[in-house]
C-alpha cells in the first residue's frame, strides 16, 4: 500500500493495581500507537515500549522520535510498501526492534484489513481460543500474594507467574505452591540475578515449576547455559531473544528449554512467527509473553499464541487485568481462555471516545 499519512499518537492508561518487577513499579501505562493510512484501508500499530527505559532501552519518546524522524521517511521514500518489505526497508536504522515492529504491524494491519484476512489466518492459528495465564508482581507479603493469586485462580487462569527477585524468591514461590497445590506455576526474574546465584537458584527445583523465566543479564547467553547445568528447572529466555538467529544460537547453546515471544522484542510478527518456527525445529515449546497490550497488541498476542508451537499459557490476560477501560472493546476470559479474533486485520478496533479521552499527544506525519 502507499501511505498517504502515518499517526503517531501518545495514551496514558492508569493500571488497575501496580505492577512491581525487579525492575522497578509501574503504576500507569503511556503506550505509543501508530496508524497508517493509505488510500483503501487503514491500520493500527501498538509499540511495546514503556515510559521508561527499563525493561529495554526502548522508550516511549525514544520509539516516537525514531519512527518519525528515521522509519516513515524510508516508508515513504519507497512508495509502495507491503508488510513483509517493511523490516529490509528499515534495517539500516540499528536497533529498536519495538519501534519497528509497531510500524510493521499497523501496515500489515492495513493490509490484512483490506484483503479481509485475520491476523490469525495469516500468521498460521491451528486454535480458536488460546488458554491464558497471569503474571503476577512482587508483593511485600504473602498474604497479600495469595489473595491476589487467589482472586486470578478463581477468574479462570490457567497458569501462575510470579516476579522473583533475591529476597523475593523461595519464600513466596513456596507459599503459593503450599497453598495452591497443583497448579501450572513459573517464575520469571527479569535478569535480577547473577551466575553466582545457581545454586541458590535451585533451591527452586523442589517446587515442580514449568520454567525460570530470564534469570540473568540479557547478554549473558553463555550464563543462562552454565546455570541450566546447575538448576533443574527448565530455562526460559525473554530479554535475551530479539531475532529467530538468536533463538537459534541460544538453543544450540543449551540456554533455554522453553522460549518466551514478545513480537515486539524482536521487531514485529513476521519475525516473531520466524521464531516461533525455528524453536518448533527444535523442540523448544515457546509461550506468548506479554506487555501490558492495550486491546490492539492484545489482539495480535492472542493470535500469535494460537500458532501450533505456542504449547503453554501465555501472559495474554484479559483486558480487565490491566485496564478498568482498554481502548477497544475488552478481552474477557472464557474458561480460562481468549479467543482469537476472526474479523479482518486484527479484528479490533480502537473507541474514537475512548482513544480521545485518554490521548496525552498526536501528530500526524505525510510523506
Ligand atoms: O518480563 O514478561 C515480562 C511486564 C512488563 C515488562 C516485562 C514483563 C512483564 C510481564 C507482564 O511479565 C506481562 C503481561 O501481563 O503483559
Ligand atoms: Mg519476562
Amino acid at each position: 500500500m502507499r501511505l498517504e499519512s502515518v499517526e503517531l499518537r501518545c495514551i496514558r492508561l492508569p493500571l488497575v493495581a501496580p505492577f512491581r518487577t525487579s525492575l522497578g513499579t509501574e503504576r500507569e501505562r503511556d503506550v505509543l500507537l501508530v496508524r497508517v493510512v493509505g488510500p483503501d484501508a487503514e491500520g493500527w500499530g501498538e509499540c511495546v515500549a514503556f515510559g521508561t527505559p527499563f525493561y529495554s532501552y526502548e522508550y516511549v519518546a525514544g520509539a516516537y522520535d525514531v519512527i518519525k524522524r528515521h522509519l516513515l521517511p524510508r516508508l515513504f521514500a519507497a512508495g509502495d510498501v507491503a508488510a513483509e518489505d517493511v523490516a529490509s526497508l528499515l534495517d539500516e536504522v540499528r536497533g529498536h526492534p519495538m519501534a519497528k515492529g509497531a510500524v510493521e504491524m499497523a501496515v500489515l494491519d492495513a493490509e490484512l484489513r483490506e484483503r479481509g484476512v485475520s491476523f490469525g489466518e495469516f500468521l498460521g492459528a491451528v486454535r480458536p481460543a488460546v488458554d491464558c495465564g497471569v503474571s503476577v508482581g512482587i508483593h511485600e507479603n504473602a498474604s497479600d500474594l495469595l489473595r491476589t493469586v487467589e482472586g486470578y485462580l478463581d477468574d479462570g487462569y490457567r497458569r501462575i507467574k510470579l516476579k522473583i527477585e533475591p529476597g523475593h524468591d523461595v519464600e513466596p514461590v513456596r507459599a503459593v505452591r503450599e497453598r495452591f497445590g497443583d497448579i501450572l506455576f513459573q517464575v520469571d526474574a527479569n535478569a535480577a540475578y547473577t551466575r553466582d546465584d545457581a545454586q541458590h537458584l535451585a533451591e527452586l527445583d523442589e517446587f515442580d515449576l514449568l520454567l525460570i523465566e530470564q534469570p540473568l543479564p540479557e547478554d549473558d547467553i553463555v550464563g543462562h547455559a552454565l546455570l541450566a547445568q546447575t538448576v533443574t528447572t527448565p530455562i526460559c529466555l525473554d530479554e535475551s531473544i530479539t531475532s529467530a538467529r538468536g533463538a537459534e544460537d541460544a538453543i544450540a547453546l543449551g540456554a533455554c528449554g522453553v522460549v518466551n515471544i514478545k513480537a515486539g522484542r524482536v521487531g514485529g510478527y513476521l519475525e516473531a512467527r520466524r521464531v516461533h518456527d525455528v524453536c518448533a525445529a527444535a523442540k523448544v515449546p515457546v509461550w506468548c509473553g506479554g506487555m501490558l497490550e492495550t486491546a490492539l497488541g492484545r489482539a495480535a498476542n492472542v493470535a500469535l499464541a494460537a500458532l501450533p508451537n505456542f504449547t503453554l499459557p501465555g501472559d495474554t490476560s484479559a483486558s480487565g487485568r490491566y485496564y478498568a477501560e482498554d481502548i477497544c472493546e475488552p478481552f474477557v476470559l472464557e474458561d480460562g481462555r481468549l479467543a482469537v479474533p476472526t474479523g479482518p486485520g486484527l479484528g479490533v478496533s480502537p473507541l474514537p471516545d475512548v482513544l480521545e479521552r485518554v490521548t496525552t499527544a498526536v501528530e500526524t506525519c505525510r510523506p
